[in-house]
């Protein structure tokens, strides 16, 4: 909550006033300077399909005033699986760009010089094959280690808490990321090699002050790893880069973005780092996509430039713009230039570049400042007390924190009180005008990656590649071998991205994770409102006429981890009177059905928001109707572009549901619908 206004009182003896931008805490910006002599990269997020189509979208990226690369991985390759396995197929170029090899990458940056252009790569799990295979492209493009510049996200602990594209367990993935960090150090001085991120906190429900605790939390466990290397913090530090979201809080953002750097600044002091550079914080951000509605999806727009005002003004020195039709498909090329576009205007015809911190010096900003720092210093104590963050994620605390925070949300969303214009306030009678949605042919780009590596396959020395990923293997039973340096030996040779993981799989153990919701939280705070309490008679009368509650199992299909909506759904359906299971993340249609074997449901509820829905559905529907299970009422939830419903009828779904669809008109839509069934049964 504001204050009505701020004042002299609010800023008198603050202990971060006083210094300039550049200057340690850096409270006012990692550069004196700041956007004057270089403004913030604009680095789109992009990848899809095969190697050729994103190296397209790359360079119309690079032709239309993008400054940097940010390459986006699909799911598959995300998790280790070349594109040919079988449990990765309906998933491959969906929501980024299918990479099974070095060859791969050699096509994606075809024509594109890497001793120029700076290229981030969103990748955790599978960091070491792809980080690998980056490397040996451009060593093969004759560009020398050094001379590579960009960042590798490298930052495995918030996918066990919120992103779910982890491979191993905790322990051999932070050694792998610190194997990465010291690589990397010491053969590429020029590349970062973390980008440590809460962006993905705030798209699962955190505020920015746990989002900011929590990332710097993450950063404290690889502080204590990297040092107990033996590595100095001046050497490596600089390079470790950060990641934040930016969402429609706008004072808050700036005040968390300001906040990051004081507190960044002083935990590295406090560790013994002497240079300025190493405490100097640098960071990425990006536009919130939990803000983006997919009613009236040009309103995203505005949204989209304030929140980019927000990272702006907070002192980013790289951003990435969502693109408006985002909540309905991946982006257009219209989309994707208005987005590019909403950056370049802000560099170029603003004026907003020629000062730096603005906000200076604002009684209510600097106060502001001061109250995020302090509450994010209060989150960490809580943290310490459990005995560091992976106590604390592995306690449940970190999941419910964040659900925690998601569900108070979106029951604020649910009942109005946070307006969402278009979506809970003056909803509009006017048919949407449909976007040209761009639309990845998925069975092409598996048929062509299927061809690509059985060519691989024939082509290469096989018993260099089998000695290779030996070596590897041999070096994951054996710590103090640095993963990377062996990887690279075994990309050079031709070993695929899934074949790097399998070697490394035969001695570091795969990670299962629980899932789990949370209950009461959500209908406590819908206590009073006559649309919540219609829903949980309506639940009430069902049970009574049917002899129990009615029961419904909600699964995640495919490789898609994007969990926050089915937990919600999960939570408000429990807290209305549904008898809720939820499935492991990553089900296969079989273990569906063993689970609809297992006990009596009502109604199966799939989400999917990974864009594979028609294959994986198809697939779905035709486990269920070999096990005489298709009597059962099937509904959708995710991202699914209108185009496709009639395709998703057909098969047999009885409702689809997209995001920010409310609770109660999801758990309403349910019982008419098993209500419709019954009486059918009757007839
Ligand atoms: C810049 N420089 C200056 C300066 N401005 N020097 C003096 N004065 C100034 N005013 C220097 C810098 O020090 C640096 O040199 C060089 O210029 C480049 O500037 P930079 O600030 O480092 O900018 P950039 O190269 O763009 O790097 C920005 C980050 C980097 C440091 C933040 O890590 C980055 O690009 N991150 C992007 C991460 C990303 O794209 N993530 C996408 C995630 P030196 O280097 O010599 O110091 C997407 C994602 O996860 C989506 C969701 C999902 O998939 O789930």
């Amino acid at each position: 909550m504001h204050k009505p206004y701020y004042t002299q009182d609010d800023i008198d003896g603050l202990a971060h006033l006083g210094s300039c931008p550049g200057e340690s805490p850096f409270v006012r910006g990692p550069f004196e300077s700041m956007y004057r002599q270089k403004p913030w990269t604009i680095r789109q997020y992009t990848g899809f399909a095969g190697a050729d189509a994103s190296n397209a979208a790359f360079k119309r990226t690079l032709a239309e005033g993008g400054q940097g690369l940010s390459v986006a991985f699909d799911l598959a390759t995300h998790l280790g699986f070349d594109s040919d396995h079988p449990t990765a197929q309906a998933d491959v170029g969906r929501t980024g760009v299918a990479i099974d090899s070095v060859e791969d990458m050699k096509r994606l940056f075809d024509g594109i010089d890497l001793s120029q252009v700076s290229v981030s790569m969103t990748m955790n799990g599978a960091v070491l094959p792809i980080m690998a295979a980056f490397i040996v492209a451009a060593e093969e493009r004759g560009v020398a280690r050094h001379q590579l510049r960009g960042t590798i996200q490298n930052d495995i602990l918030k996918e066990f808490m919120v992103r779910n594209t982890y491979i191993f367990e905790p322990e051999p993935s932070m050694r792998i990321c610190t194997d990465v960090v010291e690589y990397l150090s010491h053969e590429l001085p020029n590349f970062n090699s973390m980008s440590i991120s809460g962006y993905h906190f705030q798209e699962a429900g955190a505020d920015p002050a746990l989002e900011l605790a929590l990332t710097l939390a993450n950063a404290r466990a690889y502080l204590d790893r990297i040092a107990a290397r033996g590595l100095d913090l001046d050497h490596f530090c600089h390079r470790l880069s950060f990641f934040f979201g930016v969402g429609m809080n706008f004072f808050n953002e700036i005040a968390k973005l300001r906040a990051a750097r004081l507190l960044w600044s002083e935990e590295v002091e406090r560790r013994g780092a002497r240079s300025e550079r190493a405490k100097r914080m640098k960071m990425h951000c990006q536009t919130s996509g939990w803000s983006l509605t997919a009613q009236e999806p040009q309103n995203n727009l505005i949204r989209t430039t304030i929140e980019a005002m927000a990272g702006v003004f907070g002192g980013t020195q790289s951003l990435h713009t969502n693109a408006y039709d985002e909540a309905l498909s991946l982006p257009s090329e219209h989309s994707a230039r208005l987005a590019r576009n909403t950056q370049l205007i802000l560099q170029q015809e603003t004026g907003i570049c020629e000062v730096a911190d603005p906000w200076g010096g604002s009684y209510m900003m600097e106060s502001m400042t001061k109250a995020m720092a302090d509450r994010v210093r209060a989150y960490l104590a809580q943290i310490d007390a459990q005995g560091g963050i992976l106590q604390a994620l592995q306690s449940g605390w970190v999941s419910e924190q964040i659900q925690t925070g998601s569900l108070h949300t979106q029951s604020r969303i649910d009942t109005g009180q946070q307006a969402i214009i278009g979506v809970n306030r003056f909803v509009s009678d006017e048919p949407t005008p449909s976007a040209a949605l761009l639309k990845v042919e998925g069975s092409a780009v598996l048929n062509e990656q299927r061809t690509r590596i059985a060519h691989l396959k024939q082509s290469r020395d096989g018993a260099a590649v089998e000695q290779a990923l030996a070596r590897l293997a041999a070096g994951a039973a054996q710590p103090g071998t640095n993963l990377l340096a062996l990887t690279i030996d075994a990309i050079r040779v031709r070993a695929t991205v899934g074949e790097c993981t399998q070697a490394l799989l035969g001695h570091m153990r795969r990670y299962h994770a629980d899932s789990r919701f949370l209950r009461g939280l959500y209908a406590a705070d819908r206590r009073q409102d006559t649309a919540w309490r219609r829903l949980e008679r309506q639940v009430k009368t069902f049970g009574e006429g049917e002899g129990h509650a009615p029961a419904i199992l909600l699964v995640k299909l495919g490789l898609d981890g994007h969990d926050r909506g089915i937990q919600v759904v999960a939570s408000g359906l429990k807290d209305a009177g549904f008898e809720v299971d939820m499935g492991p993340l990553f089900s296969t249609p079989e273990q569906v059905c063993k689970m609809l074997k297992f006990r009596h449901y009502d109604a199966l509820g799939v989400s999917i928001l990974s864009g594979a829905h028609l294959p994986l559905i198809e697939q779905l529907v035709g486990a269920l109707r070999e096990n005489r299970l298709d009597a059962i009422p099937l509904f959708v939830g995710g991202i699914i572009p209108e185009t496709d419903t009639a395709a998703l009828q057909d098969l047999g779904v009885s409702l689809i549901f997209s995001p920010g669809t409310r609770m109660e008109v999801i758990g309403e839509s349910i019982l008419n619908a098993l209500a419709a069934v019954r009486c059918h049964c009757a007839e």
